[in-house]
């Protein structure tokens, strides 16, 4: 089918194909640089990575080193259309100097930066709370030792000043979201010392406002070793967030495995400026498989766009699978996301609306059914050609090539 053709059967709905073409190239996804390397980092690591986060398989090619990982990442963008940014862990320093966490600063990232410039992408930043020995009983910032406490606090409060930094050098805000591992195995006594602890570790590190970052906290169901209790639970995250006016990073893997996390958007919308996704796949569990083009990852952009929120959501990609070719997989899922997001541009909203407010569900299903048969891929394609990305078995091939060059990594 030409794109004319398609273009015309979304008018007859009343959709303007061009108009969502624009609108989807205005969105940068955040792709996250650990998908690379199994979330390894390039630290010389002391510790479990902890709270569950797991990346199975042994594919050949995983990046080893900084410029392997930015070589990855430079194809990977190539296959993606339109322009986006680097979600960076700290745990991904670039340089010859070892810092531990409490000791980072600017100079240890100095090179992801000038890569970023000369790329034209921007950078957002995570402090890393695990991987480390200090974390390896699950317990960072809600530690009962004040001396462990402390060193995570020096390390949140680095990576502020990193973030700000790295947001003044590109020019976009950074956004620096704070995920920790903390936890138990078994049913504790205390939860409230151990949550007020988080409060108190977390508002230390937030007390100075800061330019050019924005801050973001993440929440967590539960994970591998911390099955009884999450101190930094969804309940918890959501009052502090309020609160403290920062962002809220919703991961699609951290909840419940049959709660809708689109339904939450509007609801966390209504109390918060801005919302962080880690956009993600659990299969029964925060297992983070590629995202697919399924009816979760749709059911997100629709209500991005339904509830006009692209404007105050950060996208950002979690996701990682070490049994697959990982820049494939970085390709594949950042894709997914961007043809949602389309699919979602391309509904006719004012029509479904209005049967809506009309309680007439009759209208609102038939054109939802209907509205499968349309040509979405033929405009995918059509976008994927002007900003010259490869589509179908030419990407295909690129992908295949490129992971045979690194296979013998
Ligand atoms: C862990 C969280 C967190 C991490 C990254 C690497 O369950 O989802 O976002 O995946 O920080
Ligand atoms: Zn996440």
């Amino acid at each position: 089918m030409s794109y004319d053709s398609a273009k015309a059967q979304f008018a007859d709905w009343g959709v303007d194909t061009e108009a969502a073409i624009e609108r989807l190239k205005d969105i940068s996804i955040s792709v996250h640089c650990w998908q690379g390397d199994d979330v390894a980092g390039f630290e010389t690591k002391s510790g479990t990575s902890g709270g569950g986060i797991q990346a199975t398989g042994d594919h050949p090619g995983r990046a080893r080193t900084p410029d392997e990982l930015r070589a990855d990442l430079e194809f990977a963008y190539a296959q993606i259309p339109g322009a986006h940014r680097l979600n960076l862990h700290a745990m991904y320093m670039d340089t010859s100097e070892t810092p531990d966490r409490d000791a980072i600063e600017y100079h240890h990232f100095a090179p992801w930066v000038d890569w970023a410039k000369d790329q034209g992408i921007g950078l957002d930043f995570n402090p890393t709370f695990f991987a480390h020995a200090k974390a390896d009983d699950n317990l960072t910032l809600a530690h009962p030792d004040q001396g462990i406490r402390d060193f995570w606090i020096e390390h949140g409060i680095r990576t502020r000043d990193i973030a700000g930094r790295i947001g003044a050098e590109l020019g976009t805000p950074s956004v620096n979201n704070i995920w920790v591992p903390d936890g138990y195995k078994d049913i504790p006594i205390d939860r409230m010392a151990a949550r007020s602890r988080l409060e108190t570790s977390l508002d230390q590190i937030l007390a100075t406002p800061k330019d050019n970052m924005l801050d973001a906290v993440e929440s967590k169901l539960f994970g591998i070793g911390v099955e009884a209790c999450t101190v930094g639970s969804h309940e918890f995250y959501l009052g502090y967030a309020i609160r403290n006016k920062t962002l809220l990073c919703l991961d699609m893997g951290h909840f419940h495995p049959t709660e809708n996390i689109a339904d939450k958007l509007s609801a966390v919308a209504l109390s918060l400026p801005e919302i962080l996704l880690h956009v993600s796949r659990p299969m029964r569990w925060d297992s983070d498989h590629v995202i697919l083009l399924n009816d979760d990852i749709l059911a997100m952009a629709q209500e991005l766009v339904s509830a006009d929120l692209l404007g105050r959501t950060h996208i950002g990609l979690d996701f990682f699978d070490a049994t697959i070719s990982r820049t494939a997989a970085w390709v594949i899922g950042t894709r997914n996301m961007q043809k949602a997001l389309l699919q979602a541009l391309l509904r006719p909203w004012g029509r479904l609306r209005a049967a809506e407010d009309a309680l007439d569900f009759t209208t609102r299903l038939v054109v939802t059914e209907e509205l499968k048969d349309l040509p979405y891929g033929t405009v995918w394609a059509e976008f994927c050609a002007r900003l010259d990305a490869p589509t179908g078995q030419a990407l295909a091939s690129d992908l295949d090539r490129y992971q045979s060059s690194v296979a013998g990594r």
